[in-house]
């Protein structure tokens, strides 16, 4: 993509309305566009990033043997109705009524209609395990919403519903949606600490939270600061294997890490002193095991091996895709803008053109652009007619990994400059060198 042909309005000012640190650098770096409270539009740049995120959401629940569907934002009244949480909900609900005076509301979560579209099709043990999920826009008309994308309004949210004929397998599937979620967050660069949780208006008592440990965090968290080590790593899961997933779950819910709701001083202060800590967090996501709350009231059952009926066990699990954006800007940033992990990044790397309209450095970043594309690797050139520092601080304000720096002095010693945005490091080497650089970097980021 080239730069003078892109829509990336960048801002030189700093937006009064932005608390904190993630939502200024969205806003300045041309990435979304407030509408209305908590509502917001996505310019191309922040689309990328969110396009990203979705992908490894993708990537990591089918890998889980989950599998993707599609349901409506809007959805009708009377299945909330049956479960009872038409009343319950409250304020937060969005409601609308039809032409005809039929109640609708946009849907600030799915239990109902997949219990419904579950029990229209599935009646028998034989047909689970079944974990559906989409990735869809929710609403929920939060008292509060603020700081950008991270308490919206309107957010995009990955859903997904576990059906199982028994406890133990649903505890299994609970366990598996944890595991595959660690190595979500960790595709994006992030920690995320599984934090025993309250289940809130979705019900049941098993439920953890994933949180990112951010200063700006609404939520306070209490900690063994050795979970913050530990990592999932490139081992191989098998995600039918219900000792080795439990395993993991166990490994990383063993220290004590929980949320002002769960918090128990008298246990926490079982840590060694040197370990414990109280700091702030980004929920990202949480799971859940409710069993049959929904399939009860709303008549999901299945016929067992022993040819009873019984109604279907279930969970639920939530990852707050679009507010994934702001918590990973939270968690890597300085103060010249944002610094994107490789596996998010809109672009996987800059070219700046130190002399745009030198023949033979525009001749140079052509066919830098033409190598790289050819990598399947799409840069962002900078071939607008600016000054070298207003281009390297637009490039360090949307902050791609990797900026190459391309200048007819470098080019007449047969060189480039390769510079990483997180470390500042910068080296010479020829262009050649530089596109086999960056695609062994994202060979280990696919
Ligand atoms: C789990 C999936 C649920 O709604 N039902 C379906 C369950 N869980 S949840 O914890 O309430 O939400 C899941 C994740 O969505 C993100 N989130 C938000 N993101 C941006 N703005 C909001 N207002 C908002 N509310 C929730 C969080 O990351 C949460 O973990």
């Amino acid at each position: 993509m080239r730069l003078s042909r892109y829509f990336l309005p960048v801002l030189k000012e700093n937006p009064a309305e932005a608390q904190i640190v993630s939502h200024r650098y969205m806003l300045r770096a041309g990435m979304i566009k407030q509408q209305a409270a908590g509502i917001y539009s996505w310019l191309p740049l922040g689309l990328r990033v969110l396009r990203r995120i979705e992908q490894i959401v993708h990537e990591e629940q089918v890998r889980a043997g989950h599998i993707p569907l599609l349901m409506p934002t809007l959805q009708p009244a009377d299945l909330w109705r049956e479960s009872g949480r038409y009343d319950d909900y409250g304020q937060e609900m969005l409601r609308i009524k039809d032409r005809h005076e039929r109640d609708m509301l946009y849907g600030p979560t799915n239990e109902e209609m997949i219990t419904d579209i579950f029990r229209s099709h599935v009646s028998s043990y034989k047909d689970l395990p079944l974990t559906l999920y989409h990735i869809q826009w929710k609403f929920r008309d939060e008292l509060r919403p603020r700081f950008g994308v991270m308490r919206g309004r309107e957010f995009l949210m990955k859903d997904g519903y576990n059906f199982d004929v028994d406890r133990d397998s649903a505890l299994h599937a609970y366990n598996r949606h944890m595991v595959s979620y660690l190595r979500t967050y960790e595709r994006m660069g992030l920690t995320a600490i599984p934090m025993r949780a309250a289940s809130g208006p979705i019900g049941g008592d098993n439920t953890h939270e994933f949180l990112v440990l951010a200063n700006t965090g609404e939520s306070e968290v209490f900690y063994d600061d050795r979970v913050t080590g530990l990592k999932l790593g490139a081992r191989a899961v098998d995600y039918d294997d219900r000792a080795q997933v439990e395993g993991i779950c166990g490994e990383f819910t063993t220290l004590y890490a929980r949320t002002d709701e769960t918090h128990d001083p008298a246990l926490f202060e079982t840590v060694p002193e040197a370990h414990r800590k109280v700091g702030r967090g980004i929920e990202v996501g949480q799971i859940f095991y409710f069993g049959t709350k929904y399939s009860d009231a709303m008549g999901a059952t299945v016929v067992t091996r022993d040819g009873s009926r019984v109604p279907v066990e279930m969970g639920s699990h939530g990852i707050g895709v679009s507010r994934l954006l702001g918590a990973i800007i939270e968690a890597s940033h300085d103060d010249k803008g944002i610094i994107w992990p490789e596996g998010v990044t809109p672009f996987p790397v800059g070219i700046v053109n130190l002399k745009q309209g030198d023949g033979a450095a525009d001749a140079a970043c052509a066919a830098l652009e033409k190598a790289l594309l050819a990598r399947g690797l799409e840069p962002l050139y900078d071939d607008r007619d600016e000054r070298a520092g207003a281009k390297f601080a637009t490039m360090d304000l949307i902050g791609l990994p990797w900026r190459i720096t391309v200048g007819p002095r470098g080019l007449a010693n047969g060189v480039v400059e390769l510079t990483s945005r997180r470390t500042g490091a910068s080296e010479e080497l020829s262009p050649e060198a530089a596109v086999e650089r960056i695609a062994a970097i994202y060979a280990e980021h696919p």
